[in-house]
């Protein structure tokens, strides 16, 4: 009888080499659940998203998968869910998926970074692990979680630190929430609930842009004359820019009305404005710059995205940012 879903998206794990030995989506769902013995394949139903490689995610195609997760949980068929998924931009949709979809039976992503010809892929393991995860009795009220190499991390907070290493994806200081052993599954902490946000009805055009040394306003500018509804500025250390750049986000803020979000260049650690120095983070927010705690620059940016769409309350957002996309 069938219990739990997979969704499949594409990726690496669902990849394998052509001719000329490069890897490209070669695998159906259908394929994939043979990583299970026959007897077990009959719990679980495919269902088709996409078979791309997750640089062709897009946060309109992440509204669709939310969509359609929504859609499939409010059946109230389905015990768990499992979506496999490419690993370049995995976090960003699972932190997506974890604001807009209710999560009262677990949704766990999954991928892999060898692809299903290599003898020693890491995807059949990966896959089965998520599956044991959906499963496991202490699953439920955790969010929606990530799942390579053994480990669970929360959507919130994972990022993939690594190109090619199976180990990949870190959640730093915060670490995972849980890892698998054999076919068991153990917790070790909770993370923090998610903000729930409604499916807006689009999605507000927020773009990032890297802060480097010697950086030139005028690139800000562009950003910003393009129908930037928000930016993000993945800034240097705590949260500090080229002092040159203070003034194009005063004007950004105050004449243009438009939110700008300091992010960090570094993978982990909040940002916060406590440099006083010309460029520093207390500069920048004297001009009018919020600041993300410790989201990511891609969370940040996805977090606008569906806020200002909603028209959340500026300082109701400002106050989420600071804490991280958290409730204040
Ligand atoms: N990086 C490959 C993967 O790990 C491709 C992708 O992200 O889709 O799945």
């Amino acid at each position: 009888m069938v219990k739990y879903a997979l969704i499949t998206t594409g990726g690496t794990i669902a990849m394998k080499k052509n001719a000329a030995g490069k890897a490209v989506p070669a695998l159906e769902g259908t394929e994939l659940l043979g990583v299970l013995p026959p007897s077990h394949q009959g719990e679980w139903e495919v269902i088709h998203f996409s078979n791309q490689a997750s640089s062709n995610m897009t946060p309109d195609r992440m509204l669709q998968l939310s969509q359609i997760l929504k859609e499939v949980l409010g059946q109230g068929q389905f015990e768990g869910v499992v979506v496999t998924h490419g690993t370049d931009t995995l976090e960003e949709t699972a932190f997506f998926l974890s604001l807009t979809v209710p999560t009262a039976i677990p949704v766990v992503l999954t991928a892999a970074q060898r692809d299903a010809s290599e003898t020693d892929s890491d995807g059949p393991r990966n896959l089965h692990n998520a599956m044991r995860i959906v499963k496991s009795p202490g699953v439920r009220g955790r969010g929606v979680l990530v799942s390579l190499h053994s480990q669970i991390h929360a959507a919130r907070e994972v990022r993939k630190l690594h190109t090619s290493q199976p180990d990949a994806f870190s959640s730093g200081a915060a670490g995972i929430v849980g890892y698998v052993d054999g076919d068991e599954v153990f917790w070790l902490r909770r993370s923090l609930p998610a903000i729930r946000i409604p499916l807006p009805e689009r999605l507000a055009n927020v773009p990032i842009v890297k802060a480097y040394t010697g950086m030139n306003p005028a690139f800000v500018e562009y950003l910003l004359g393009q129908g930037a509804e928000a930016l993000v500025i993945e800034a240097f250390g705590r949260g500090n820019l080229p002092p040159d750049l203070v003034s194009t986000i005063a004007k950004a803020v105050s004449v243009q009305g438009i939110p700008i979000v300091i992010t960090s260049r570094c993978p982990f650690g909040r940002t916060a404005p406590l440099y006083g120095y010309p460029g520093g983070g207390a500069d920048l927010e004297r001009a009018g710059a919020w600041f993300s705690g410790d989201l990511s620059s891609e969370k940040t940016r996805l977090f606008l995205a569906l806020t200002l769409g909603l028209d959340t309350p500026k300082p109701t957002l400002k106050a989420w940012l600071e804490h991280g996309g958290l409730e204040a």
